[in-house]
């Protein structure tokens, strides 16, 4: 493929509700959108990084930055052999993991759009629908969150991720059993905690979770697997993972015993599958998160997800559960058996609302060759 130019868009989406976390509230949704054209066909791609540097030290305009002045260039107006090769090109710039995927995975798109098969076949998925999950943000009181849970296992969801923090986690888990003694449930802490809590965290055995999503900092590995050593839930790791380096390190340490893929944290598809295939040769189970993504990136998770390793339900739900009005068509919708299905259809299956995304843009620019054109 040619990558004769690209666009970056950055939108912001009103959230249907707003989701708050250890580390903090959220009641907009900004992202970059990238378009890459090429040999008639466009590939479309979602920056995953935050507007505060919270969850990882990206942020929307260093993403910006860095897509524009030092990843676009590297690839415009060039010859591409494929997706994986770009990734390559891309992989001088140290770090920038969110901004990198957001190209490559644009890159994905567009070759399986060129190749006029599913984004999903592209990566090497066989299954037509992937487990579907939700994840519900603290609450304003505990039986504010038990009502909150009810609607979503109404609304059927099969699987409950809470977030938790010091504070919101035992007395919360209680009751929360208390009421749902049997559904599928685990707790993901955003780093909030460290070993000094470790008694509260052994508590957690408890209430038969699947698993606590990265319960210490972000980079710390040597103290997971001490929790690990202490705990019967599994560790899941999802900040820790930036790399597939950084994945042989967890599972050579022991520090968790299944992993969180999400895409843009990693770098794109490629790194995904190499992690997603190092993971199945040593049975460790994986599954895929999210970052509150437009249907775009939410496209882009599903055809992952349809990959043969990931084996527990994700953290995608319906396009609802996001935004009153998403940027594609046909929405996500929720089976009734909790999943979610694979689009069918070439590259990532969706239509993007072009109009809509017009409306829900703050800044465009536009690149092609070494001149670009644009507001910003
Ligand atoms: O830690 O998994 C996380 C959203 C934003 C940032 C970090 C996380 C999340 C979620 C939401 O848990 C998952 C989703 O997109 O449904
Ligand atoms: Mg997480």
């Amino acid at each position: 493929m040619r990558i004769e130019r690209a666009e970056l868009r950055l939108i912001e989406l009103k959230l249907a509700e707003p989701f708050e976390t250890s580390f903090g509230k959220e009641i907009n949704k900004r992202a970059i959108i990238v378009m890459l054209f090429g040999d008639g066909a466009v590939g479309w791609g979602e920056c995953v990084a935050g507007e505060g540097p919270w969850y990882s030290y990206e942020t929307v305009e260093t993403a910006w930055l860095v897509l524009k002045e030092f990843l676009i260039p590297r690839i415009l107006q060039r010859e591409v052999k494929g997706p994986q090769a770009l990734w390559e090109m891309l992989s001088p710039v140290r770090g920038h993991n969110m901004a990198k995927a957001a190209l490559e995975m644009a890159a994905w798109d567009l070759e399986a759009k060129l190749k006029g098969i599913p984004l999903a076949a592209l990566l090497g998925g066989r299954k037509v629908k992937v487990k579907g999950g939700v994840s519900i943000g603290i609450q304003g009181s505990i039986p504010q969150l038990l009502e909150e849970i009810a609607r979503r296992l109404d609304e059927g969801y099969r699987r409950i991720k809470l977030k938790i923090k010091p504070g919101w986690d035992l007395q919360v888990l209680e009751q929360v059993r208390g009421r749902f003694p049997k559904i599928k449930l685990q707790v993901d802490a955003n780093a909030a905690y460290s070993l000094g809590d470790l008694p509260q965290l052994k508590a957690l055995d408890h209430f038969r979770l699947l698993l606590i999503e990265q319960p210490l900092a972000y980079d710390d590995l040597a103290d997971h697997a001490l929790l690990q050593r202490e705990l019967e839930t599994p560790l899941c790791l999802d900040e820790s993972i930036f790399s597939f380096n950084a994945v042989k390190a967890a599972l050579e340490l022991g520090s968790c015993r299944i992993i969180n893929i999400k895409p843009g944290r990693v770098g794109g598809f490629a790194p995904s599958i190499a992690i997603h295939d190092e993971c199945r040769a040593k049975l460790v189970p994986v599954w895929c998160g999210g970052m509150l993504e437009t249907g775009i990136g939410r496209a882009h998770n599903v055809a992952l997800a349809s990959l043969p390793g990931f084996s527990l339900p994700n953290d995608i739900s319906a396009s609802r559960r996001y935004f009153e009005r998403d940027i594609i068509e046909p929405e996500f919708l929720l089976n009734e058996d909790g999943t979610i299905s694979v689009p069918g259809g070439p590259g990532i299956g969706v239509e993007v609302l072009e109009d809509r995304l017009e409306e829900v843009t703050i800044t465009v620019r536009r690149f092609k060759g070494s001149k670009f054109t644009g507001s910003h």
